[in-house]
């Protein structure tokens, strides 16, 4: 591309002294012209078995993904059905699956190899291809290596550390992957230490809905289940990229289209996924060129322009409806539903017909012509579902964006019937179940009660830390131990340059894993590596081969059975783990039977019915029903758990959804950081992201052209990105390659976990405190060449 000399041209606030060098060359960008799904997948399929030496038992093991009597997949949460297809899997599940029975381990003799130093500099691709831990690792700083440590010794120093210290100044994080069982036992073992401090991976992902939701509807999560796709007569699906990050669901949606439905999508992106789709297990579609449309409509929004969209469809089917109600024709609101269920109807509908027209487009980056036409389609179906995810989610405003949403629905009536509802689509493949069992730390969401009674002790009643607020005390230097039942917690947060520094002055760090990441290579000054099975290996404890269970985004709990021989003898269950811990740090208890539940976890599920009975009633015959069984949910029923006893319109109190974002500087563009096709969270399979045309490389940003043009830059520059905050940090990520994309204008889309350095830690959702991922305002700063890359 040649370099723009643009007359409007922004310079830059200063040039970089930095050099671009050490980038590695092989990077390509291309335009994916093909469907998601199709033999690409099956392509990139075969491509990671070979990749873990897996090819011949990750076939034979995949057969069993999300089937009856098999296990659960250990990437999304989305629902698994009750007749599954011959292949229940998709093409990044099995990459989930080929990374966890990989055949490449880190054994102690690979621990001996390298420093922790030498680590540092390896990025997170490299550092997860060590493979599975095998043995318990204790950090030793006189040789700087990790060495091999008995699990006793272990328990026995890590309980005998935890005891001295003041339970308040101790976080027990816990990412979404462990099940019901790990994740009970999890929060027991906290609350009788003493703490609420039990923060999770929700923390950065739907919190907002735990928080919006109840408000609303008066559920902490969606209202939809798999059979709603088969009598919904429209879409509205904001925010997720679903090709990558739960390509299941891209059966139902095929179903759907089938019929004829409209799906309408909101996404600053034009995500392949949403586009079109050849189902691998068709074979008619593999052969021929058939592909579904996924989207009827697809708006391409700003970041950001979630709220105002819905404010404006609102607006729309409000001017209809008056019209409509002046005419003495059919109403376009559902007034029965609105008198009968909900509160504050009038007020919502003031502030939109008061909501000028031109400000929602410009929030929106759409046209009204557009966003009517969205909300004429909406509006001639009978039931509608709503789909969102960490687009909504991620932002300073998300609480406000998930009521707008709400707001929509509502207006129709479509919570509460057949068909209809609202379905944040989740993360973690049992994020949602740990919630539901427990894992908060928010007290009022615990049944205390119930653990009174259980257990014979005081649970605590305080408030805990959540995520950001751990955080916080880190960085000030307030917190004695971080223990974390998974993830890869140091990467996933923000402000890496503040939190890194910040994290090696903690006393103590746990971390419970599958496989090393950079939360074990940037650790506390005492600092455990616990490695565990993962949930598609075999459980063999006294009582035999154990089963567990998770919850999916649709509140469907499933049995999973291990099928995987395990990576290493020396691996303990999580359930095992935890217990093994709690005996040692908690005063002898005879109400707790922690060998009893590890001999035996169908006991553990006996307690968690005891301790949530109309959730969980039956659970050990309930759990292995195709299609799982679904919690009950009062907003299903239209019964309303809020405040007030109704289903609750929110208004709107403004429509800027960043109040971090300088509105008058054009040089500050708005930054998302998203997942691309070959990772899983921090874990990153390759460099390549399929469906965006990016190969080879993870260090870009995609741009809109006159955005590069406006900056002076061409495709294939590099640029340092650096955040733009009033509070004196410096935040830069140098060395980014600048690529046109299809984006809006003043938005660009680059790599989680590589830009997290970005994301101040202040920067999360009002209400929610999730941090705001999709709207970083920075400036880009051009790089010199190295005269030999030039
Ligand atoms: N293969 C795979 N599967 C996964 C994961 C994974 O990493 N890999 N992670 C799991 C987890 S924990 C989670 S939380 C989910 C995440 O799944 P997603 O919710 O899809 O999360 P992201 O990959 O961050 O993608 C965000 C999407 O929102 C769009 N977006 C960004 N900003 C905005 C905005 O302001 N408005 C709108 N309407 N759209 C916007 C982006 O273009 C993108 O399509 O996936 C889960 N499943
Ligand atoms: N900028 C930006 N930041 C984000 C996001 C974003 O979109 N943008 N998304 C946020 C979201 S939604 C999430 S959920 C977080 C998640 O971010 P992460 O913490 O990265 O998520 P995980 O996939 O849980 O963590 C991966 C680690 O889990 C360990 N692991 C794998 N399987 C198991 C197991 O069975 N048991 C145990 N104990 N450990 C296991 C492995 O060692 C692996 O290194 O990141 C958040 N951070
Ligand atoms: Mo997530």
């Amino acid at each position: 591309m040649r370099r723009a000399n643009c007359p409007s041209m922004i310079q830059p606030a200063r040039r970089c002294d930095m050099k671009t060098k050490d980038i590695p060359e092989d990077a390509t960008f291309d335009e994916y012209n093909n469907a998601a799904g199709g033999w690409g997948s099956v392509k990139a399929l075969g491509s990671i078995l070979q990749q873990e030496h897996v090819i011949a038992s990750g076939t034979r093991i995949l057969m069993h993904q999300n089937k009856p009597e098999g296990f659960a997949c250990v990437s999304c949460s989305w629902a698994k059905p009750a007749d599954p297809h011959l292949f229940e899997f998709c093409e990044n599940g099995a990459k989930a699956t080929a990374w966890e029975i990989t055949r490449k381990r880190a054994t102690a003799a690979f621990f001996a190899q390298h420093t922790v130093t030498e680590m540092e500099a390896w990025n997170d691709l490299e550092l997860e291809s060590s493979g599975r831990v095998t043995e318990p690792m204790k950090y030793d700083a006189a040789s700087d290596r990790y060495l091999p440590v008995s699990w006793s010794e272990a328990f026995d120093d890590i309980a005998a550390q935890l005891r001295a210290m003041d339970p308040k100044k101790v976080v027990f994080y816990a990412s979404g992957r462990a099940s019901l069982e790990t994740s009970y036992l999890y929060q027991l073992m906290a609350r009788m230490y003493g703490t609420n401090n039990l923060p999770d991976s929700s923390n950065m992902c739907h919190e907002s809905t735990s928080v919006a939701l109840p408000q609303t509807i008066g559920v902490p999560v969606g209202t939809v289940t798999l059979d709603d796709f088969g009598q919904t007569d429209c879409i509205l699906f904001f925010g997720h990229n679903t090709g990558t990050n739960a390509p299941r669901m891209l059966h139902p949606l095929e179903e759907v289209r089938k019929r004829g439905v409209p799906v309408i999508t909101f996404n600053p992106l034009r995500e392949r996924g949403l586009e079109r789709f050849v189902n691998p297990q068709s074979p008619k579609e593999m052969v021929t060129p058939a592909h579904t449309d996924i989207s009827t409509q697809y708006l391409q929004i700003k970041i950001g322009g979630d709220s105002a969209a819905a404010i404006g469809m609102a607006k729309r089917i409000l001017e209809r409806d008056d019209k409509a109600r002046q005419e003495g024709l059919p109403r376009l609101l559902d007034l029965a539903f609105i008198e009968e269920h909900t509160s504050g109807f009038e007020q919502f509908a003031d502030a939109v017909r008061a909501a000028p027209w031109d400000e929602l487009e410009r929030h929106a980056g759409v046209s009204r012509a557009e966003l009517e036409l969205a909300a004429d389609t909406y509006a001639g179906a009978g039931r509608a579902m709503l789909m969102y995810g960490m687009g909504v989610t991620q932002h300073r405003e998300a609480v406000r964006t998930i009521h707008m949403l709400t707001n929509l629905l509502l207006m129709r009536g479509n919570i509460g019937k057949p068909g209809a509802g609202i379905c944040p689509i989740r993360g973690h493949s049992n994020v949602q179940g740990q919630r539901t069992v427990g894992i908060t730390e928010k007290p009022e969401l615990v049944p205390n009660d119930k653990l009174r009674a259980l257990y014979h002790f005081e649970p605590p009643m305080e408030k805990g830390l959540n995520t950001v607020e751990a955080c916080e005390k880190i960085r000030d230097g307030e917190l004695s131990a971080f223990f974390m039942l998974g993830g890869n917690f140091v990467r996933a947060i923000p402000d890496h340059g503040v939190m890194e520094a910040a994290w090696r002055k903690l006393p103590l760090t746990v971390q419970v894993v599958t496989h090393f990441n950079r939360s074990c290579v940037i650790h506390g000054q005492t600092s455990y590596v616990l490695p565990c099975l993962g949930r598609i290996e075999i459980d063999r404890q006294r009582g035999g081969e154990q089963a567990v269970s998770v919850e999916d985004s649709t509140g469907c709990m499933h049995g999973s059975r291990g099928r995987a021989e395990p990576a290493s003898p020396h691996l303990l269950s999580e359930p095992a783990i935890v217990a093994e811990l709690a005996k040692r740090l908690l005063p002898f208890n005879p109400q707790v039977d922690w060998d009893g539940w590890v001999g035996d976890y169908a006991r553990i599920r006996d307690a968690i019915e005891a301790t949530y009975p109309d959730i969980f009633r039956d659970f050990n015959a309930r759990m292995w029903n195709p299609g799982g069984f679904a919690r009950p949910l009062a907003a299903r029923e239209r019964q309303w758990k809020t405040p007030n006893g109704r289903a609750n319109f929110m208004t709107p109190d403004g429509f800027d959804p960043d109040p971090d974002m300088p509105g008058d500087a054009p040089e500050v563009l708005r930054l998302m950081t998203t997942r691309g096709d070959s990772q899983f969270n921090t874990t990153v399979y390759s460099l390549d992201d399929r469906f965006r045309g990016v190969w080879g490389t993870r260090r870009v940003l995609l741009m809109n052209l006159r955005d590069l043009q406006q900056h002076g830059l061409a495709a294939g520059d590099f640029v340092c990105a650096e955040t733009v905050s009033a509070d004196g940090v410096e935040r830069r990520v140098p060395h980014l390659r600048v690529e046109p994309f299809d984006i809006p204008v003043g938005c660009v889309m680059g790599y989680f976990p590589e830009l997290n350095r970005l994301i101040p830690l202040f920067h999360h959702a009002r209400g929610s405190k999730v941090p705001a991922a999709k709207s970083v305002p920075i400036r880009l700063i051009p790089e010199l060449r190295e005269p030999s890359l030039s």
